[in-house]
């Protein structure tokens, strides 16, 4: 089916979900939204994706020097101190212009004293985790800002009155000469406001940058000041939002996942999960607008970027997390002598002085390699660009090398966690021993369309060892899949049992009659009402709803043709999206309330969540991820007529295709001849395969 058809159905079933909220009275549905960025009269999967859209521009439409701590735009992050009695502290949450926080300057000289700060770029090499100061002596250490026009910031004075002077560039040339004083100076002399005065409230202001050469840029940003300006009085004073108009749009990159609200630990200010980055790819490629296509691409081009430039590793595994904003470390920023690399988040700490890193974020699991595998594949199939396929069988190739496990029923362990192999961290990353159920239905699929695609035979046996793997996991007797297993690689966890399993298996495994149990078991165990929503839990302690995972539902209902509860739980979702807890109207948050236990270490949010809306696209759209497909079309299998499983097609799968013709029994595997029917025809034809004179697909 193509995408236009599958539109207007979708259209026409929204419609019905709307009038059917209207008549049993709902009074969401009546309650007008009061945003002025939402147009009411839009679908829910245009906004959603609109939404995906302004996160994935929100620091590529300027050239941000700073909007917040740690934010994922900030450049020239490196605040260098002249001359004497000058403090900034560039986490300040007292009244800031924007967001969080913004940068509190102080100055407290007397008599002859000045002082003030610049923020620059700086250098970074070998193993140094921060940059140092670079006052022109670094080659290739500039910015490239050529074609930005002004740069505005937003400042307001503690009392009113205090007397700044602010100013950009110069940094490795005298101040009265212009001339270099250092071998790699900045491009353009120092460019000054000269002194302002400043009011109590926010007030911007405006560097014109026209006839500047900014063709190497060190120092973005700066202030001075002395006594003899400010009568001898200390002063404090704030700065914030402070831009080039500079527009990047065109660059490959990550989205940030979680949109944080100011007073949240910036741990996950400008962490771009891998997972949610290959989502984002796959609801752009899903809704398949030329302007969707482009997007994808970015995102695409980003993943084969990180594939080979990683800081560290050069064996192509991808982390869980890297940072949004800029794709590459900033220039002369080195790690292990490395240029270019792709940046890793993690946070600045003021009262430490020190940047950190989150051990999750840095880490490489099976999973997150899979995932873009499966976007980058979507990808491939709607370009048919060399470069994505490539990148596919290099991370296939990564997880059989580094992750195949023989231990009992086999499939593939986790992955690598930590951080990479530093002096202070002798250990490096380490390879985990334990198994995850849903890690081998990511391997299995991307395996198995990645036989697709080459038709290299290799990849039946690598699909099948963790499509084994998966269905050990599954429990006949409960009707629901395992999370994975402990560290033995045998003993299955009973410690946890998450609900996004059961959904991912039937997306993922053809055999959707016996994995439907999967889902009633979700439907038993996971069921959730809170916060005046309808949903699922992440597990089974039911302690919030976890709209991602309602997602997965709605798309595992849609699979099984269960149209009730998929519009029922579309209906909850599109509320979600319209009145849950911080939500803007646009995308989805992640958690109906905040701290909504997973059984595991970590909990979800009511924090707006790429992810999670990424999932929201899917359900609105009839999408299945893992295969490119409609919800309405079949699972499909790794290969038709393999009834056993064993990767070939022989007359025991006619065999067993006869039972089933006499049993009455269908699976799209049994149905080589694809007419809904399991009879003999098919069996003919799986003999005919098997006797060399026709291939199955
Ligand atoms: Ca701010
Ligand atoms: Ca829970
Ligand atoms: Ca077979
Ligand atoms: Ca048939």
């Amino acid at each position: 089916m193509t995408k236009q058809i599958l539109k207007q159905m979708i259209a026409v079933s929204s419609v019905a979900v709307i009038a059917m909220l209207v008549f049993i009275g709902s009074a969401s549905a009546n309650m007008e939204y009061d945003d002025g960025g939402v147009n009411p009269t839009q679908t829910s999967e245009v906004l959603a994706l609109e939404h995906l859209e302004e996160i994935m521009d929100k620091y590529h439409s300027d050239f941000d020097v700073y909007t917040d701590l740690s934010a994922a735009g900030n450049h020239f992050v490196l605040p260098a101190k002249m001359g004497v009695d000058a403090e900034i502290n560039p986490g300040c949450f007292e009244n800031p212009h924007n967001g969080a926080t913004c940068i509190e300057n102080k100055f407290n000289g007397t008599g002859t004293s000045w002082g003030g700060w610049y923020l620059m770029n700086g250098a970074l090499e070998g193993e140094e985790t921060q940059p140092k100061q670079n006052w022109g002596e670094y080659l290739d250490a500039g910015f490239n800002l050529t074609g930005a026009t002004e740069l505005v910031f937003w400042a307001r004075g503690e009392e009113g009155g205090e007397r700044v002077e602010f100013f950009a560039f110069g940094v490795g040339r005298d101040p009265n000469t212009a001339n270099p004083t250092a071998p790699h100076p900045d491009s353009s002399p120092k460019r000054s406001l000269g002194y302002k005065t400043l009011g109590k409230e926010w007030q911007q202001y405006t560097i014109e940058l026209g006839g500047a050469d900014l063709s190497y840029v060190l120092g973005g940003f700066g202030w001075v000041t002395n006594a003899r300006k400010n009568n001898n009085k200390p002063i404090t004073f704030y700065l914030d939002d402070i831009k080039y108009d500079k527009e990047r749009l065109d660059e490959p990159r990550f989205l940030v996942s979680y949109e944080l609200l100011p007073a949240d630990e910036p741990v996950l200010k400008n962490t771009a999960f891998t997972y949610d980055n290959a989502l984002v790819l796959l609801s752009f490629l899903a809704n398949g607008t030329e302007e969707d296509l482009e997007r994808a691409r970015l995102i695409g081009d980003a993943l084969v970027y990180a594939i080979e430039h990683d800081r560290h590793f050069t064996d192509g595994r991808l982390r869980n997390a890297y940072q949004g904003g800029d794709l590459k470390l900033f220039p002369s920023w080195k790690p292990h002598g490395k240029e270019d690399t792709v940046r890793m988040p993690g946070w600045w700490d003021v009262k430490n002085d020190t940047w950190y890193e989150d051990r999750f974020s840095v880490s490489a699991h099976t999973g997150n390699v899979a995932w873009p595998i499966i976007a980058l594949l979507s990808l491939y199939e709607e370009t048919q660009e060399d470069t994505y396929l490539n990148a596919s069988i290099r991370l296939c190739e990564w997880i059989e090398d580094e992750c195949r496990d023989e231990r009992g029923a086999g499939g593939y362990t986790g992955g690598y966690e930590e951080w990479e192999k530093t002096a202070n961290n002798p250990q490096g990353q380490t390879k985990v021993s334990w198994k995850s159920t849903e890690h081998n239905i990511d391997v299995y699929v991307a395996f198995t369309r990645l036989y697709k695609l080459t038709r290299d035979g290799v990849w039946i046996e690598r699909a099948l060892h963790a499509r084994h793997f998966v269905e050990a996991m599954w429990d006949e007797n409960e009707g629901h899949f395992w999370t994975g297993t402990s560290e033995d690689g045998i003993s299955i966890n009973k410690a946890n049992i998450p609900a996004d399993v059961n959904p991912w298996g039937l997306m993922a495994m053809d055999e959707t009659n016996k994995y439907e149990s999967g889902i009633k078991w979700v439907e038993n165990k996971c069921y959730a009402e809170a916060d005046g929503f309808k949903g699922f839990d992440f597990n089974n302690d039911t302690d919030g709803v976890w709209f991602e995972g309602t997602a997965h539902m709605v798309v595992a209902y849609q699979i099984l043709g269960d149209e009730t509860k998929a519009n029922l739980y579309s209906g909850e979702l599109r509320r979600a999206r319209k009145e849950a807890n911080n939500t803007n109207g646009k995308g989805l948050v992640a958690a109906s309330h905040d701290g909504v236990s997973t059984g595991f270490d970590w909990i979800y949010d009511a924090r707006l969540h790429t992810g999670a809306t990424a999932w929201f696209v899917f359900a609105e759209l009839g999408y299945n991820p893992y295969w490119n497909v409609d919800t309405s079309e079949p699972v499909p299998p790794l290969l038709y007529g393999d009834l056993n499983s064993d990767g070939d097609i022989t007359p025991a799968d006619a065999a067993i295709v006869l039972q089933m013709a006499v049993r009455g029994e269908y699976t799209t595997t049994a149905d080589v001849s694809r007419d809904r029917q399991v009879n003999a025809l098919d069996a003919l034809v799986i003999l005919q395969t098997a006797g060399g004179r026709i291939k199955l697909g």
